[in-house]
């Protein structure tokens, strides 16, 4: 086989088969050493299909024995090849026991076992999902194979005093020779992407819950001596989310024990193994010192997400990976919703869209594109993407609409009730929820199986004479890869009708007795479809889509003033944003097409957002979000041939003539902010936003604003405001900012996590020597190419946050992205193949960038021995 065509083969939605065997109980047992780690196994198997060949995933690993019914087979009586253990001749029920040896200590690819950090600090840890326990032990490492666990671990007592696995622990023990060992069982039925171990010297902090059910749980948080003290509020996090899901969705935890695992070697944020969650230190760790606020909202997300998943995925979980939406969609909605409920909820929302437009809206537009749930992949690994997560959700989310809130709930308890402890599909689930409110959800299949992103044309008409209005929407979704025609979404278009004196008005449609409620939602599920309005007194601002309804473009006819009209008054915190942002896209476009925007529309943008300055009871976060514009990669979503140096400038310019407009108006509101003392809670938190939303403009509208930044530089007393001003002066005084750098550099030498924060914050400097200084921050002594956390944070911020240098018109940003996703392909693919993906808007760029990506990405593909991850997005982005 030729080096170059190292991609897996492709697998087919359409070609799932059950499993020919199935696996009832397994028995682990681990003598763990990082050299050469010895792992017996033995499984209760049952054939399910006659004439079934036995065949187990194992890679990786030297196989040692093989028994059936407790007879060694002799070496023709079965096959090691290409990952495969093949055991023909056996039938019917079996006990087959492996032993096999694997080497932690040089496994870079963070999954399977692995040894996280070097030396007498190092410890053992796993990843499994997706298909990562095949190289710990040979299996059936598919998700419909639902088997018991027990598993023993035995090791050298000095170097892994801890020893944990999933589930209760039954039994502690030393062996003599200085090792000891312990032994779990795991009562619930899972799949193997579940397991997890962990083995090392950790510290652990310790707290407790009762749950509604009245089960005492134990909740053991365990880290690296040196960052235990910032697990304090992840503890308070997961009691939070607990309850919350308890109170809100009646789901409770069903173990004794809740562990969770700090790492700083992850490829991604964290993993919801089976009472035993292992996350990234990114992720869990939070002080005032070390991490900003939203550090402080991601750790209160990421912990209630891995927590919720013990009932979207664990307890109820997926027939195949196709399907992988099934749990990520509906467990991201779930932790949207905590945070919201938790902390802020407007600010979340607009958090989300963001990302949605940013991430996934390009992915659709792309060759990545791919339905939320695919019809094929070869490298499952890189679906875990902004389609399958957030799209994802946001079907959850409107199908959550569509039902209302406890029709939801009551779908949602149907759907665990009755799947409980199985494996199964998107179908499943449309099934418990429709069926639980007697309504037919076949048509939101569609949503599941159709890429590309939808835009909804909306025109009103209003009638004086005869005081109505009338909608009409439209939709239309292009064409994807391997998807030319598309045909018509359930779309709920959630809607207020806002007259300027009155505020929303009551809506009253066509054959309807009399009005009702202010805001409700149309559901357009054909091409096109009208709506007619009554009683409506005077021309009214159609406010659509209210809290984001729906994941569509919405190409909306509104006038200026219109738009000016729905920042200014809009009763929904959410759809003030989008009229700030879709008024700020349309300055951009103006700037773009003719050097300047159209001065009244400018004039009346600004002073609206003056107006909202100056109200007193506007959420201090929604009026930082007001003020901060769309970023240089959102704002070229829909641009064709995008030139990013004519992209920075007209953001620029904008941003320079809003933060002019507004001046006074931002120093005041920066001095007023001053918190006086750090507190996490969220009305502290949203004060600093709109002070650093107002400090980032105030540089812009004039360098000598440097000053203001140095000082609260000097002042701060928490993370997000001296990094706020660090960034601040980096802009206004590149060579104090250096300096001030340098001073932060030291200051948290120590702390790998806020490191990472400046090597991001370098790396997402639009200067011409940017690139110079990214590279050569590659051999700063804090920074490895084998760990992930920092690969994202010097690599990832440059190739996915900071367009203009990436896409340097000389091409030396291709380059330099490339050749580090060459490096660190041959260290850990995953996030290789992840970092790959920054090309994926290569066809959009303008001729000259164009050819250069597609020369990187075609000379990347000829190195030989890449991984199959990396070979499979480069193969799709150059297809
Ligand atoms: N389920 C994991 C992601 C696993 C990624 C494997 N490549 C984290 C999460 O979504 O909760
Ligand atoms: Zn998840």
């Amino acid at each position: 086989m030729s080096s170059s065509s190292g991609a897996k083969p492709t697998r087919y939605l359409r070609d799932h088969r059950a499993p020919e065997w199935r696996i009832d109980a397994v028995a682990l047992e681990f003598d763990l050493d990082p050299a050469a780690t010895i792992v017996s196994a033995r499984l209760d198997l049952e054939q399910q299909v006659a004439g079934a060949v036995l065949c187990l995933d194992a890679c990786d690993m030297d196989l040692l024995e093989v028994r059936v019914d407790e007879r060694a087979l002799g070496r023709d009586e079965f096959s090691h090849a290409d990952g495969v253990l093949r055991v023909p001749g056996v039938q019917g029920r079996v006990r087959l026991a492996t032993r096999v040896r694997i080497a932690p200590a040089t496994n870079t690819t963070l999954q399977g076992l692995y040894t996280s950090g070097a030396g007498e600090h190092g410890f053992l840890i796993t990843q499994c999902e997706a298909e990562g326990f095949r190289h710990i032990t040979p299996f059936l490492d598919r998700p419909d194979v639902l088997a018991r666990y027990e598993v023993t671990l035995r090791a050298d007592r000095a170097r892994f005093p801890l020893l944990l696995a999933n589930g209760n622990c039954v039994e502690q023990g030393d062996l003599g020779d200085g090792r000891h060992q312990a032994r779990f069982i795991d009562p619930h039925p899972k799949p193997s992407y579940l397991f997890a171990l962990v083995a090392g010297a950790l510290d652990n902090i310790e707290d407790s819950f009762v749950t509604a059910e009245g089960r005492r749980v134990r909740l053991l948080i365990h880290a690296q001596a040196d960052v235990i003290d910032g697990c304090g509020w992840a503890m308070q996090c997961l009691k939070q989310a607990m309850r919350w899901d308890e109170q809100r969705f009646g789901r409770c935890y069903d173990l004794d024990v809740f562990h969770i695992v700090a790492t700083h070697d992850f490829a991604m944020g964290a993993m919801e193994n089976k009472g035993l969650n292992i996350f990234n230190a990114k992720y869990l760790l939070a002080s005032a010192d070390a991490a900003t606020d939203d550090d402080f909202r991601h750790v209160l997300a990421v912990v209630g997400h891995e927590y919720f998943h013990n009932w979207s995925g664990n307890r109820v979980t997926c027939r195949d990976w196709f399907q992988l939406s099934l749990k990520e969609g509906l467990t991201v909605y779930r932790e949207q919703e905590f945070e919201a409920d938790t902390a802020s909820r407007t600010l979340r929302r607009i958090d989300d869209v963001r990302l949605l437009w940013r991430a996934q809206f390009a992915e659709d537009a792309g060759p990545l594109a791919h339905p939320v749930r695919p019809a094929r992949y070869s490298e499952i690994n890189n679906f875990y993407t902004a389609t399958v997560y957030e799209k994802g959700a946001e079907i959850v989310r409107m199908l959550a609409t569509q039902l209302g809130r406890d029709g939801f709930r009551r779908g949602l308890d149907r759907y665990f009730s009755r799947h409980d402890g199985t494996a199964v599909t998107v179908e499943d689930f449309l099934a418990a929820l429709g069926e639980a409110n007697a309504v037919d959800l076949g048509p939101w299949l569609a949503w599941y199986a159709q890429a590309g992103t939808p835009t909804v044309q909306a025109r009103g008409h209003y009638d004086a004479a005869a005081r109505s209005y009338t909608l009409h929407l439209r939709q239309s979704t292009p064409p994807t890869p391997n998807q030319p025609d598309k045909q018509p979404l359930p779309i709920p278009v959630a809607l207020a009708l806002i007259d300027a004196t009155t505020g929303a008005l009551p809506l009253r449609l066509a054959g309807e007795a009399s009005a009702g409620a202010s805001e409700r939602v149309l559901l357009l599920d054909t091409a096109q479809a009208s709506w007619c309005f009554l009683d409506v007194p005077a021309e009214p601002v159609p406010s659509l889509l209210r809290g984001y309804s729906a994941p569509v473009r919405l190409d909306l006819d509104a006038t200026p003033d219109q738009r000016v009209a729905q920042l200014r008054h809009d009763s929904d915190g959410f759809n003030r944003w989008f009229a700030g942002d879709a008024i700020a896209r349309r300055l951009f476009a103006q700037t773009l097409a003719s050097g300047s925007p159209d001065p009244a529309t400018l004039q009346s943008w600004c002073s609206a957002l003056a107006a909202a300055l100056d109200e007193r009871e506007l959420d201090a976060a929604l009026m930082a979000e007001l003020l901060s514009l769309p970023d240089a990669h959102s704002l070229s979503g829909e641009l064709a041939d995008i030139d990013p140096e004519a992209v920075h400038a007209g953001r620029s310019a904008l941003e320079s003539a809003l933060a002019q407009q507004l001046h006074a108006r931002l120093r005041a509101r920066h001095q007023h902010n001053a918190t006086t003392a750090w507190s996490p809670a969220t009305a502290a938190a949203a004060q600093r936003r709109l002070r650093n939303a107002c400090l980032a403009l105030l540089v812009r509208a004039d360098p000598a604003h440097a000053a203001l930044a140095a000082s609260q530089y000097a002042q701060a007393d928490n993370l997000t405001d001296r990094l706020a001003a660090l960034a601040a002066l980096l802009h206004a005084d590149p060579v104090r900012g250096a300096a001030l750098a340098d001073e932060f550099a030291s200051r948290h030498a120590n702390n790998a996590l806020v490191l990472d924060k400046w090597f991001a914050l370098q790396a997402a400097q639009t200067t011409p020597a940017a690139l110079a200084r990214v590279t050569e921050l590659t051999s700063h002594a804090a920074f490895h190419w084998s760990n992930p956390n920092k690969v994202y944070a010097l690599v990832g911020t440059l190739a996915q946050r900071n367009q203009r240098v990436f896409h340097r018109a000389d091409g030396a940003g291709y380059r330099f992205v490339a050749a580090a996703i060459a490096r660190v392909d041959a260290l850990t693919p995953q996030v290789a193949a992840r970092l790959a993906t920054a090309f994926g808007a290569w066809r959009r760029y303008e001729p000259g960038r164009r050819a250069l990506m597609q020369q990187e990405l075609a000379t990347l593909r000829a190195k030989s021995g890449l991984s199959a991850d990396l070979c499979d997005i480069l193969e799709r982005l150059l297809a």
